[in-house]
């Protein structure tokens, strides 16, 4: 079955489910928002609106981790990005969470209060969120020592999550 992933080259969560799809090496048709149709075809898949989303035959699957989750229970390919046993499964499911709630989410406060004009800034929660980046920075330098992946022995889930979180948090 055809898959459609709405999708910005920008947008760091797609890129997350770009570097699944690449690494395995399938094939999907790439739905560009950066159109006013686009974006109401995104609204109506998933009322939301925050992207990506994939659509795989008549199901809608929206969250960048479901979807990598997704691909690999529907279109597996030769990379497992997730182990099959449960154990170390987890343990790149708790990096992928670590990477989407306490990189990403912190950096794309301080990114959206830097676009928003400047009446509507708010520093509290930029002070916040540069505290939970530093916190953050700190608790995953002395996790990687003598450590080369996310999670785990190769490359997985916590690695797509990992790269353009740090990417753009740099
Ligand atoms: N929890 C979602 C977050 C997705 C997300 O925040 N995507 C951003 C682009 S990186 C977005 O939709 N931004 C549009 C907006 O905030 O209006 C996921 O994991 O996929």
């Amino acid at each position: 079955m055809a898959l459609t992933l709405h999708a910005h080259p920008f947008s760091s969560y797609c890129q997350k489910v770009l570097t699944a799809l690449y690494e395995n090496g399938t094939l999907f048709e790439y739905r560009m928002l950066d159109n006013e149709r686009a974006n109401a075809e995104l609204a109506a898949l998933w009322p939301i609106r925050r992207f990506p989303v994939l659509v795989d035959g008549g199901r809608t699957i929206p969250e960048a981790s479901i979807i990598i989750e997704h691909l690999g229970l529907w279109h597996p390919g030769p990379v497992s990005l997730i182990p099959e046993d449960p154990r170390p499964a987890l343990d790149v499911r708790m990096m992928d969470r670590f990477f989407d709630n306490y990189i990403m989410t912190p950096m794309q406060r301080i990114v959206a209060d830097r676009l928003r004009p400047e009446a509507d800034r708010d520093p509290y929660g930029v002070a916040e969120a540069r505290r939970m980046l530093d916190t953050a920075y700190a608790w995953l330098d002395r996790a990687m020592a003598g450590r080369e992946w996310g999670a785990g022995e190769g490359f997985t889930m916590a690695d797509c999550a990992a790269a353009p979180a740090l990417f753009y948090a740099d």
